[in-house]
């Protein structure tokens, strides 16, 4: 019998998860804590899973036997701290495995938007009847601003309703559901095309910050600015002054600098900007798909196998 593999994964997990774990390494000894229980286990934990958002760093640093961290979102913001990024320790994430709960919460919003709703929800708390201009997704010009698994997926359900799709991406591909393809230096002429702009980009140095003024002032005024990605890529004092001054038509954001939103926040009063609670990526479904990825790569770890999503943790992604 091999020695169990200490296995900590920084969520609450249902029975069948444990199974589905269970399944993928038999001598797995999984525990369950959160951030600040987890220090009296870290010791002697050989694979740690948390959310690619949490400070693991304190953690991290009081785990000697420590192999592999995975992440069980496609964000890993929080586990890319110089002693991790310099370690033997590897690092995977979730990438393919929010697609389709992350692009059914783009085409809600860009619907809400186009369909009025987000003026009609607030009638009808007044039992107003009145109309509102609304208009039509077809044929209107979609840009995603990084076209990873989830912006193929945006890119997918886009180009089904008959949307135009273009889109940013570093290294040029052979894209089937992409009209037109954009470097990252020419993000500008792509968002002076677009109807709608989404961001599905990781965060790192280069994306920190990028949607200043200059860039909301870039988009057309008739343009809706759709964030599902992370706050920080915004700057988000900017975004509020485009929405005040009428540079982009409105934005649905399911993610801030600072979560939870300040209550002071002027986003929460705007008529043109809904706001969802970053809850992008779930659904009922969604741990289930999470922890089965994590439990193949599990497989994959414990007959020696090359892990998926592997991180180079130097580019960070
Ligand atoms: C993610 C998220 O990064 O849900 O996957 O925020």
């Amino acid at each position: 019998m091999s020695d169990p593999l200490n296995i900590l994964v920084l969520n609450h997990l249902a029975e069948r998860h444990f199974t589905t774990i269970r399944n993928a390494a038999a001598n797995a000894n999984i525990l369950t804590a959160d951030l600040q229980s987890a220090h009296q286990f870290i010791a002697d934990t050989d694979v740690l899973a948390v959310w690619g958002y949490m400070d693991i760093r304190s953690l991290y640093l009081n785990a000697p036997k420590l192999k592999w961290v995975h992440a069980l979102t496609a964000g890993i913001e929080g586990t890319l701290f110089p002693e991790l990024i310099t370690s033997k320790t590897i690092l995977t994430n979730s990438r393919g495995v929010y697609g389709i709960t992350v692009s059914e919460h783009v085409l809600a919003l860009m619907l809400a938007f186009s369909r009025g709703l987000n003026l009609l929800f607030r009638q009808q708390l007044d039992k107003k009847w009145q109309r509102v201009p609304n208009n039509e997704i077809h044929e209107k010009t979609l840009g995603i601003v990084g076209l990873g698994s989830i912006g193929r997926e945006i890119a997918k359900k886009a180009k089904s309703l008959g949307m135009k799709v273009l889109a940013t991406k570093r290294h040029h591909s052979t894209e089937l559901f992409v009209d037109q393809l954009y470097s990252p230096e020419n993000l500008d002429d792509m968002l002076s095309m677009s109807d709608f702009v989404v961001t599905a980009l990781p965060l790192l140095p280069e994306t920190r910050e990028l949607f200043t003024l200059d860039r909301f002032k870039a988009m057309k005024s008739s343009a809706w600015f759709i964030n599902i990605a992370r706050g920080d890529i915004v700057k988000e004092k900017d975004l509020i002054a485009a929405l005040q001054q009428g540079l982009i038509k409105g934005a649905g954001l399911d993610v801030f600098a600072h979560e939870p939103l300040e209550t002071e926040s002027p986003l929460w009063d705007m008529s043109n900007v809904i706001i969802t609670p970053h809850t992008a990526a779930l659904s009922p479904q969604y741990l289930d798909r999470t922890i089965k990825l994590f439990a193949d790569n599990l497989a994959r770890y414990t007959q020696g196998n090359e892990l998926i999503n592997i991180i180079d943790k130097q580019k960070g992604y």
